[in-house]
């Protein structure tokens, strides 16, 4: 059995105590948040004995094989370096870290002691989004040589977190980093970036809208859009639309899960919608899947000794394609990823 501890038992982390629940050999045996009354009451929901309101003590008591590190990102290079000291494996929820350089010093750390650290990089585990990245790995549609990446929304993100209307960044440091991971995963590592951004909604303080040009190492050419001012019906939330060409055909991910394979004069559609499990409610079942099956990989790659696909180290690119979209916007040129 793999016990483990998670910290921040906030908004998100109470899918992630879910999707653990539904593991086989692992167990949650600790619990940390700073808010005592979240604590207590995620201790209640799931059954949790040991709690705590400070992550020293938690690592001082030991007991654990790894750490879920839930909290906002402001915190995740403290308990990150602890994590690290206490020689534990970790899963971090994204954004990792606050900086570049942040990041490199905290992969470094935790690649110090040998023990796998996983960033909680859950769209590209979406299964239609999974479903289309593996068609196109099989060479359904030939070689790739263009992507759109489109992610479209008016939902009220902020209700439900809040800290997403008080930052000096929003869209592209939150959703663009999962959507620009989608682009990494389907099409490779990138050469080039340049990105423009806007507020739309005068009532947060950050980007609500991000277009991103990348051209990939491969020769492929894809844009990854987001929004959160488009209003639409019916509503897309959460999901990432696709849209590939190949040079024997093409594939689509379409609003309400529809995947098509266009080639040799025909179209086959596919209904690629996700479960809604026991624990899910619409319309986020499709991220809470994608965590039930993030998580099990990350359990999967200690018990097998495999580096996981959204390992520290992977997740570097994803963030410097995030930190390059920021500075293109921000001096109006194209950036080249080879200078961050
Ligand atoms: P939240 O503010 O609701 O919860 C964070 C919790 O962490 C709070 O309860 C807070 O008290 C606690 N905390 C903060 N610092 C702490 C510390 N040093 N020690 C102990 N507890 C501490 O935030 P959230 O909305 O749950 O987001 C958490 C993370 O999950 C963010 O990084 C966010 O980007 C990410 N997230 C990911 C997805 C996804 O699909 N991968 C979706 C939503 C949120
Ligand atoms: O997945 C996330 O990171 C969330 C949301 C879907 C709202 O952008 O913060």
């Amino acid at each position: 059995m793999l016990k483990g501890a998670l910290i921040g038992c906030g908004f998100f982390a109470q899918n992630q105590m879910h999707a653990w629940a539904g593991i086989e050999g692992v167990e949650i045996v600790a619990l940390c948040d700073r808010d005592p009354e979240r604590l207590a009451q995620t201790a209640r929901d799931f059954g949790i004995a040991r709690c705590y309101t400070d992550a020293a003590d938690l690592f001082e008591d030991a007991g654990f094989d790894f750490v879920d590190i839930a909290t906002t990102v402001p915190t995740h290079k403290s308990l990150v370096e602890m994590a690290a000291r206490a020689q534990v494996h970790v899963i971090c929820q994204k954004p990792f870290a606050l900086t570049l350089a942040d990041a490199r010093d905290m992969v470094s750390a935790v690649q110090a002691t040998g023990k796998t650290l996983m960033i909680h990089e859950n769209f590209r585990w979406q299964s239609a989004v999974r479903r289309t990245i593996d068609c196109l790995r099989a060479g359904t549609i030939g070689t790739p040589f263009f992507g759109r990446i489109s992610f479209r929304s008016g939902y009220d993100v902020y209700a439900g977190q809040p800290y997403l209307a008080e930052g000096e960044r929003f869209i592209i440091e939150d959703l663009g980093i999962h959507i620009l991971d989608i682009a990494r995963a389907l099409f490779g590592p990138v050469a080039q970036i340049t990105a423009t951004t806007a507020r739309i909604n005068p009532a947060i303080k950050g980007e609500d809208v991000a277009t991103m040009m990348l051209a990939h190492h491969n020769g492929v050419t894809s844009v990854v859009d987001c929004s959160y001012a488009t209003r639409r019906t019916p509503e897309t939330f959460p999901q990432t639309l696709l849209e590939i060409d190949g040079t024997a055909g093409s594939l689509r991910l379409d609003a309400g899960y529809r995947l098509s394979v266009h080639k040799e004069g025909a179209a086959t559609s596919y209904d690629v919608a996700p479960p809604l499990l026991d624990w899910a409610s619409q319309p986020w079942h499709n991220i809470h899947e994608s965590v039930a099956l993030i998580q099990r990989d990350f359990i999967d790659c200690l018990l097998d000794g495999r580096t996981p696909e959204t390992s520290g180290a992977d997740n570097l690119e994803t963030f410097a394609l995030v930190e390059a979209a920021y500075r293109s916007a921000a001096q109006g040129r194209t950036i080249d990823l080879a200078t961050l």
